[in-house]
Parts: structure tokens; sequence; C-alpha cells
């Protein structure tokens, strides 16, 4: 998820000063993602020496590391592969040992960088500790390493060495979950492999003579399929191992072997790197997560496709595949990055939370990467394993959190007492710490936030924990105080969020708490239809959230020319739509600093409603479930005082036809009742965003706000 660096030199004659501050400063660049430790290989003097340097903290802290190893800097190396990581932790908590690279054995054979998560990585990490691997860290990366390794020993007495792509190929395909992926070994020296699958992943090119062609051809396998050749059989390790989906191929000599009648992947000549004269020519390669790292080296890229294997060796870049699907184009082209420097740190964003809006449907998808089986209708969440039968028992469920957070409760709560009949409450941490609610030992308390560190969530925690009850963190920040100090709990995977205002990390905790409610019930034969169609409605909810952001420039205009110069909003919703409502309204407070106001639209006629008239704007939150009648007669009251409501509801909605022309629409796609709210809240993020940036504020650092409120 976070920051991936890679340089090859390939006889441009670059000393180790050189490289190790090349790949520090692409580190730097990608500091703006956000990230927790930061780590770096490169080649030792001796022969077959990898050296790895990790910290904790900024890459500031990994240089001043690396200066203190009194490391030979002057030695020159013709030809070198260096790769580098920010890491932003999904398992196992920021420390030196979990920061990458990983590496395959205390020699460090094979070392590599990984963003992203392997979800079957615990089956691995078992089937290779039972052929005699020693694990050394929490993560779920470090898998990949040991597996490189283990591949390698089986197939190294072969007749036929095994060439570094096919032991990539052998590789990956016993790996599930996500990857942006560099590999290199000493036992390819000035080869390395880069491959990605859902995580991103480019490769600039610098070459003193022009490329011959600005392409680069598919490698696709001449029969047989070394990968697909055998059927793979699977297994499946018990629930209680961990937190993702546990099928893994397992790890049979058979399949780990390269056939002794396998393509010569050797043989291909990669056209645009031959020179007039027929030879490879002198070259750099930069790989990296994220353009931004490369564009002060080059700005010739080739962008790799899921599934793409690249392997670059010779000063030449190769990139394979494992089977050739049909219509599936044969070369990969050398595209020329139109940007700046200063305009790609943000991606194409001018400003974080922007960025972090538009990242919803990957970052929601990364929050149920590897725990929900949409064809089974099944929910793994390792991380609850052991305490599901307690939960399930316990006498009720209390939700404690602070702002954008404690809407996420508010949202979900409805879903946690329908699916588990367990009673729910929801409660800001200073509240209950202020009213010293009580608290028993067969309560569970379930402790939600970004950052793990809000002080306010962290002393209820105390509290509760002090009482017996069980705790459960869902938590965006590994080894964060939340998350260690609960008894169980979720990680939410959203990745880092640096906007101060948070929104991916509230729809992720939003679909973190139905997943935990679908999965307390999953035992509720009762309750199957309804999880079903929540789980559905899960699987096509990122899509959808993509179609609401195509709103943007509507939401744009009515923000600049609507709301902009108002002094005052109101936002109604009821039942599910009550959090949207507050949810948004925070938004827009906190970083337009504009007044709003989130009302359930049940109360309106009791205070509220003396606010209405023509002036007031006003949003509603109409998308059709069972209380939309109820939502529609407050939206009648209020035209009724002649009031010019913003009316957010489903596409095609007709009951809207009697109310006359004075109203406005933005039209939502439906999903399921109760997780609409993930769809609603998307213009209400971008309408606050659209404000402020018209009013002139600094949307990513809000006047008097912080990111982590670590103080009461
Ligand atoms: C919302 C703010 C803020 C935040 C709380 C709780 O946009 O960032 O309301 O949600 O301060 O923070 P944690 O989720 O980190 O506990
Ligand atoms: N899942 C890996 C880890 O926790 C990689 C995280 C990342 O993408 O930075 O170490």
């Amino acid at each position: 998820m976070c920051g991936i660096f890679g340089y090859v030199n390939y006889y441009v004659q670059r000393s180790r000063s050189e490289i190790v501050d090349t790949v520090l400063n692409g580190l730097a660049r990608l500091e703006y993602r956000g990230y927790d430790s930061a780590g770096l290989a490169i080649d030792g003097d001796k022969p077959d020496e990898v050296l790895l340097f990790k910290e904790v903290g900024k890459v500031a802290a990994l240089r001043k590391l690396y200066a203190s190893s009194k490391i030979n800097n002057d030695r020159l190396f013709d030809s070198h592969v260096a790769i580098a990581h920010t890491r932003w932790a999904t398992h196992g908590r920021p420390s030196p040992i979990n920061a990458h690279p990983h590496r395959s054995d205390p020699n460090n054979e094979f070392v590599i960088v990984h963003n992203g998560i392997i979800t079957n990585y615990l089956a691995l990490k078992a089937l290779l500790t039972s052929k005699g691997f020693v694990f050394e860290s929490d993560t779920d990366t470090e898998c990949i390493a040991k597996l490189c390794k283990y591949v390698y020993d089986l197939n190294k007495d072969s007749a036929r060495p095994l060439d570094f792509t096919a032991l990539a190929k052998l590789v990956l395909r016993e790996l599930q979950g996500s990857y942006g992926l560099l590999i290199k070994s000493v036992h390819y020296p000035d080869e390395i492999i880069a491959t990605r699958k859902g995580s991103p992943l480019l490769i600039g090119i610098k070459t003193e003579q022009k490329l011959k062609v600005d392409f680069v051809d598919v490698e696709f396998p001449e029969l047989p399929d070394i990968t697909v050749a055998n059927n793979i059989p699977t297994i499946t390790t018990p629930e209680s191992a961990g937190l993702s989906n546990l099928t893994v191929p397992h790890l049979m000599t058979s399949n780990l072997l390269m056939p002794m009648d396998g393509s010569d992947l050797r043989r291909s000549q990669s056209r645009a790197f031959i020179s007039e004269e027929g030879t490879p020519m002198n070259a750099e390669f930069f790989l990296a997560s994220d353009p931004a790292s490369i564009i002060e080296h080059t700005k010739k890229v080739l962008y790799l496709e899921d599934d793409d294997i690249a392997h670059i060796y010779d000063g030449e870049l190769h990139i394979h595949r494992v089977r050739r699907e049909a219509g599936e184009p044969a070369i990969r082209s050398i595209q020329t990055l139109e940007m700046e420097l200063n305009e790609i740190m943000k991606g194409s964003f001018d400003h974080f939370m922007q960025k972090e809006i538009f990242e919803q449907p990957e970052s929601i998808i990364n929050t149920m990467r590897g725990r929900i089986d949409f064809e089974k209708k099944t929910v793994t969440l390792g991380g609850l394993s052991s305490y599901l039968g307690t939960i399930r028992r316990c006498r009720r469920i209390i939700m404690i959190a602070c702002g954008t957070s404690y809407h996420s409760c508010m949202a979900t709560r409805a879903i946690f007492e329908e699916l588990t009949e367990i009673p729910t409450t929801v409660e800001l941490a200073s509240d209950f710490l202020d009213r010293r609610s009580p608290v028993f030992r067969d309560d569970t308390c379930i402790f939600v936030s970004q950052s793990g560190e809000t002080a306010d969530s962290m002393l209820a925690l105390q509290y509760c924990a002090e009482r017996g009850a069980l705790t459960v963190g869902i938590v965006n920040s590994v080894g964060s105080s939340i998350s260690r100090q609960t008894n169980c709990g979720v990680h939410i995977n959203a990745g880092p969020e640096i906007g101060v205002a948070s929104t991916k990390a509230y729809t992720s905790q939003y679909v973190a708490l139905v997943m935990m409610a679908l999965l307390l019930s999953d035992d509720s034969i009762s309750k199957y239809e309804r999880r079903t169609s929540i789980i559905d409605g899960l699987s096509k909810i990122s899509s959808q959230v993509e179609e609401v952001l195509k709103l943007n420039d509507t939401i744009r205009g009515i923000a600049e020319t609507d709301l902009a110069q108002q002094k005052s909003l109101l936002l109604l919703g009821r039942g599910y739509q009550h959090a949207t409502a507050l949810e948004g309204a925070l938004k827009i407070k906190e970083i337009s600093y504009m007044h709003s106001e989130g009302v359930l639209a049940g109360e309106l006629k009791h205070g509220v409603l003396a606010l209405v008239d023509a002036t007031m704007p006003i949003i509603f939150l109409a998308t059709h479930d069972s209380l939309f009648p109820k939502v529609m007669s407050a939206v009648e009251q209020v035209i009724a005082r002649s009031g010019n409501p913003i009316i957010l509801c489903n596409k095609g909605e007709s009951a809207l036809s009697k109310l006359g022309k004075t109203y406005r629409t933005l039209e939502i796609p439906q999903t399921v009742d109760c997780l609409q709210g993930l769809l609603n809240v998307i213009p209400l993020q971008l309408m606050s965003y659209w404000l402020a940036v018209k009013k002139g504020y600094d949307v990513d650092f809000p006047r008097n706000l912080a990111k982590a409120v670590t103080v009461e």
C-alpha cells in the first residue's frame, strides 16, 4: 500500500553513495503517501553479500542509520540492483524487523519489498515453517522471500538452471492477495524481478542512446505453460489461523519444479534496448509504485499491468505473462510522462483530502480483501477468530469513538443489532468517560479509531479494560496504542490517511463494522438471506462509489454557486442516513468553517423547523429504504415553508415528481439500506471539499484541528 523504489544501473558506473542517494531520494519522494518505517537493500563488498538497512520512522532516520554504518561509500559498481521501501504496516507493528526489505534467510539470498497484503500468508508461513524456514517478522510479506528460496533450492540441482522469471512464476502462483513486488537475489546478480497484482508499479527507463522502439514486447510462454500445467490441490488451514482467506495451493514439490521441456525464457531479446550495433545499451531503470519518485530521473515510463512479470537483466527489460488470454495486447508501450514533479506528489489531485476521497473505490476493496468470499457468502476476520464465541455470548456491545469514527459506529449500529440480536449502544468517548458509565465483564467494547491514538478513546479503552470487558479495536494504524491494547480487532487497511478531515477511513470503518456484524451472525439461519443480500451489496459497492464520484463537477457547481456564500447549512436524514447527515455536517464544519448541522429528520418539527425559510440551505438524504415515506413528509414540510432543498435520492426516484419545482436532486445509485450511507456520504465529502477550496482555506490542515488528537 505504501512505497516501493528500485534502482538498476547497467554499465552506468555509480558509486555506492550515488546508488544509496538515488534510492533514498526516491523514497523521500514517496513520503507524501504516509508510512511508518523504511528500508533498503544494496550489494556489499564481498561476493554474494547483500546488506539490509531498516528503520522505524522517516526516511531521514534511515539515512542516518545508513550514514552510521561506516560502509565504504566510494566503492564503484558498473552494474547493480538496489531495492527500497516505505512501509505502511498491515501485519505486524512498525519495527525495524517488520520493515522491508524482507529476506529468505540469514545470508539474504533473496530480498524483497512488497506493497499490499498476502491474504494466504498464514498458510504459507505454516508450510514453510514445516520445511525448516525460521520466520523473523510478523509480516505477511516475509513468506514471499522464504518461498523464493524454497523454490530455488528445490530446483537448483536440476539439469537446467532456473531462470529468475521462471522462479518468479513458480512463486507467484502460490500467492493470494495483492502485491507490488521487487525481488533481488544473490543467485541472479544485477537482475531484478518486478511484478504487480492490484497494486501499482511502473518502470522508468533512462538510456543515453535513443530506444529503438517505444514499446516492450510481452513474452508469452510457449507450450507447455509451466504455471498451469498441473492441477494444484488446495488445503485450508483452520479458521483460527488468522486474518485472511486461508485457502492456498499446496506447496507440492512437483508444482515447484521447472518442467524439463519448459520454454527457454532467456532466448528472447528486448527490441527497444538493442543498440545500432546489435548489443545491449548502457541503461538505468527506476522501479516505483508512484511516478513521483521517477520523474526527476526520466520521463520515459512503462506501466506494468496486473500479473506482468518484469525481468531486467543485461540492460534489457522483458515483460512476461504466464498465459495469453484472447485479445490480450502483445506490447506494453513506453510512455512519456507529461507531468512535472510538483504536479504529481498528490497524483493528479490538489490536496490529500481530494486524493483520499477519490481513493475510496480502492480503499474499500482493501478493507474487504481476503476477508469476504463473495461466492461462498462468508466473512473471515482472523483478528477476531479466537473471540467470536465470547462476543456472541456478550450481554451488550458498546461502540466507543470520537468524531468521524463515532459516526461510522452510528451508521452501523442498526445492522449490528439486527444481525447479532445483541443490544448495541454507541458512545462518544469523552461523554462515556464523563458519565463513568457502568461497564461489566460480559460487555464487548468496540473502539473505532483511524489513528489508534485518540486520547479520549484510549482512556475509555483503559476504563473498560479495568472493568474486565472484552475490548475490540477497529483501527487503521497498525501498531498504534489502540490496536496494541485491545484484546482483539480488525485493521481497516484503508492505507495512510493524511488529510485531517477523515474520508476514506470513514468508509473503511463502516465496511469493517458491517463485516464484523456479518461474521457474528454467520451461525444464524434466519439471517441467511439478509446476510447474502448485504454481501452481494458489498461486492458492487466499490464500482458504485466510482459512479457517485462522477458527480464531482455537479457538486462543485452547487458548492461554488449556491452554498459558498451561505452562513449555515442543514443536513437531514433518518434511520441509516442520520449518521450520514452528522458526518456530512462535520466535514463541512471542519474544512469550510461554515456552520452546518446534521439533524434527525424526525426531529425537524420539534424545533429545527423554526430555522426554515426560502433562504436556508437544506440537504435531504432521501434515498430509498423503509423510512423513505417519513423522510418525504419532512421534505414536504420544508417545501411548505418555502424551502428549496437539495434532495439526495436514488436514480429515477418517481416519488419526487409531486413536489413541484422548488428542489434540486443529486441522484445516487441504490444499494442495500445498511450500505447506502457508504454512497450517500461521498457527495457530502466532495461538497465540503469544494466549499473549502472556493473559500481559499487550507483543505488538508484546517485551522485548530490535528490529525491525531492525543490530548483529552
Ligand atoms: C474527522 C476528524 C476527527 C476524527 C476524530 C477521531 O474528520 O479527523 O473527527 O475522526 O478525531 O480520530 P480517530 O479516528 O483517529 O480516533
Ligand atoms: N503487508 C505488508 C506489511 O505489513 C506491506 C505493507 C505495505 O504495503 O507497506 O508489511
